[in-house]
């Protein structure tokens, strides 16, 4: 058998194997990369990035460039080594194109790389390019270039050399299959450019930038940004606070190896009452926490507690101190990196590995009780707002336990401004939050009151970013949400978890005016929902409603549409081969100008209207986003206000 006969038959015999594996990615794609809506999309930039993130942790590359092109497309760069590319010969292909093709064969050509990074699935870049209608990797290694094309997942051609180079690294470029998400192929720039920040805090040194190709600017660049942290996790925790008032002149912070477990964490106390503790292994965000946070918490409290015994700090303190209290206008983030991570918790992001709390109390130990013996005037700071917090949490506890009692009352125990639906299945219910009277009255002539339930909300919510615990259960917007959704709250002891068994409807709907007074009210919203009923924005119970912009009429004839090219597209088909003028445009400046049938048409009707539902992407993003807005200071809100409108729109 000639040589070249011997490669073909093995080629397609490996071939098979390697079109099963594609075949399962392609049949269910959620398996893989946890979703096919828009998630799932922005999953398969990370899994290319995870890549050269661990390049880079290799101690290989430094640099990390990312492009959404037009259409969509992704395009990856590193400076690293660069994928190899000469044949393996177990397999008889080039390496490139086994890992490029076989589930799973990331990292086995290199055994001595510490693989760290690895998104939530860990899935490898072999399933993003079975979920790509076109896919073309390209090696700067040794001063030439390799490349090699594939269709959903399946090699064009042998890998081949293409040209000379002095650049090294890797090049990934990717079209995601629309067949696969249906959904949607439109990148969300805010949405990549919050994951590589999080990835330059938590991977100090690397520069990661983003580049926006499918639009040009004004001045006729790219929209583009660079991140890029030296501080590491000191810095992550400042940009977290950098609207908060910070109690301590620098983050608390400690990096090292600890029992084993490389470990790095940092945190600072703010003048806020909220506790924002983030955590992460090998780069994903544990949102369940587990044996890290386990760890964390249970080093703080003893630190703490240790160093006010010790300087008599608690001597008149007659009440208990809680865990709690310790943690109140706390922001953490605790990064720690495990070989072989258990992942436990309903979303499979809660560590379970108990070697890992002991490593990350230590560290805390280390450095929290080295930083109380040399800053003592800011311990006394730090013990003083403790006990601050403990006496509010009397306060808190009791208002909190009038808002149960209501709610566990029932029936007679519902707010008087409830308008409740006759169905008592929450699965099917919908309850509507509506800014105003007006339009609470409007709502409730014109929903399906089979299902549909109508609280009106007076005005301004009550900023919960900004208020005490206590007063929050005090407030009576506050209390008729609490006791019509039919949620209670739980102990500090069990961290507040939301009891969810008494929920009254499955879908809560925020519904304001399509104006910049009803978004920030939506915002208040959200904001509450996000800091006390989180829970219900995780099981995916929170919607915004959205409100048709205009009514386009000509004669008899109309036509509702969410933004301007709408409008403009609605205008050109009504006036036909009529005159401009014959087209009247209505803009409705709030929910009161639309009458209850309209109201059914456009916005309640299940049939018609369109919901957003609010997801948590990452905490950390969501917890500066809430602060930033919510907060006292104006610039950086108005820009990101400005620089949302323009989504704002589209999303419409
Ligand atoms: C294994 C071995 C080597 C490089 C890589 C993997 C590698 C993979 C990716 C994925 C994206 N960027 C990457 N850069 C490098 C090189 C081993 C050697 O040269 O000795």
């Amino acid at each position: 058998m000639s040589e070249e006969q011997d490669l073909k038959s093995n080629y397609s015999a490996d071939n098979i194997q390697v079109l099963e594996g594609l075949e399962a990615v392609r049949k269910r794609p959620s398996m893989y990369i946890g979703d096919t809506g828009i998630k799932g999309l922005h999953h398969l930039v990370y899994e290319v990035v995870d890549n050269s993130i661990d390049e880079a942790l290799a101690g290989h590359a430094d640099t990390i460039d990312v492009r959404i092109l037009e259409g969509n497309s992704i395009r990856v760069e590193d400076n690293g080594r660069g994928i190899p590319t000469g044949i393996n010969t177990k397999e008889n292909k080039s390496a490139l194109e086994i890992v490029m093709t076989v589930l799973h064969a990331g990292g086995k050509f290199d055994k001595d790389t510490y693989k760290v990074s690895g998104g939530l699935h860990g899935v490898g870049v072999s399933c993003v390019n079975a979920l790509s209608t076109d896919l073309k990797a390209e090696v700067h290694r040794e001063g030439k270039i390799w490349m090699q094309e594939y269709k959903i997942g399946v090699p064009q051609y042998d890998v081949k050399e293409v040209g000379t180079t002095d650049k090294r690294g890797t090049i990934v470029t990717f079209s995601p299959d629309p067949t696969i998400f249906t959904q949607t192929t439109e990148y969300k720039y805010d949405t990549l450019a919050g994951r590589l920040r999080e990835l330059a805090f938590l991977n100090k040194g690397i520069k990661l930038t983003l580049t926006d190709e499918r639009e040009k600017l004004e001045d006729g660049s790219f929209l583009s940004e660079t991140f890029h942290s030296e501080g590491g996790l000191k810095e992550f925790v400042a940009f977290l606070d950098d609207t908060r008032t910070s109690i301590l002149a620098e983050p608390i912070y400690i990096e090292g190896i600890k029992n084993g477990v490389p470990v790095e964490l940092a945190f600072q106390y703010n003048d806020s009452y909220s506790e924002n503790v983030h955590s992460y292994v090998n780069n994903i965000n544990t949102h369940e926490g587990g044996t890290h946070i386990a760890g964390f918490r249970r080093g703080l409290t003893r630190t703490l507690k240790n160093y006010a015994d010790k300087e008599g700090l608690l001597k008149n303190v007659k009440m208990e101190i809680t865990g709690d209290d310790f943690r109140e206008g706390l922001t953490a983030v605790v990064s720690v990196k495990v070989q072989e991570p258990q992942f436990e918790g309903q979303t499979k992001t809660k560590l379970g590995n108990s070697e890992v709390m002991g490593s990350v109390d230590v560290a805390v130990g280390e450095a929290l009780g080295n930083y109380l013996e040399e800053n003592p005037k800011e311990a006394k700071m730090i013990i003083n707002k403790v006990i601050l917090a403990a006496t509010a949490r009397a306060a808190a506890r009791k208002a909190r336990e009038m808002v149960q009692r209501k709610s566990v009352m029932g029936g007679s125990g519902l707010p008087g401004k409830l308008a409740d639906c006759s169905d008592s299945d929450p699965e099917r219910c919908e309850i509507f939050l509506v800014e105003g009277d007006s339009a609470g009255g409007t709502a409730k002539q014109g929903r399906d009151r089979n299902f549909q339930a109508i609280l009106p909300l007076k005005g301004k919510i009550l900023n919960v970013e900004k208020a005490m615990e206590h007063k929050i259960y005090e407030n009576d917007e506050i209390k008729n949400m609490f006791t019509a959704i039919g949620v209670s709250i739980g102990t500090p002891e069990d961290n507040k978890a939301l009891n969810l068994t008494k929920l009254r409807y499955h879908k809560i709907v925020i519904m304001t005016d399509a104006d910049i007074d009803g978004s920030h009210i939506t915002t208040l919203i959200l904001t509450f929902f996000y800091r006390y009923m989180r829970a219900l924005i995780e099981a995916g119970y929170v919607y915004i409603a959205s409100p048709p912009l205009y009514q386009v009429k000509k004669g008899k004839d109309f036509e509702y549409c969410w933004n301007d090219a709408q409008r403009d597209a609605a205008v050109q088909r009504l006036k036909g081969a009529g005159k401009e003028d014959s087209v009247h445009i209505q803009r409705y400046k709030g929910l009161g100008e639309m009458n209850a049938e309209q109201l059914w048409d456009t916005t309640l009707n299940p049939a018609t209207r369109t919901l957003m539902q609010a997801t948590i992407e990452s905490a950390a993003e969501c917890d500066h986003t809430f602060s930033m807005l919510m907060g006292d200071e104006v610039a950086p809100r108005r820009e990101f206000i400005e620089r949302n409108a323009k989504y704002a729109k589209i999303d419409a």
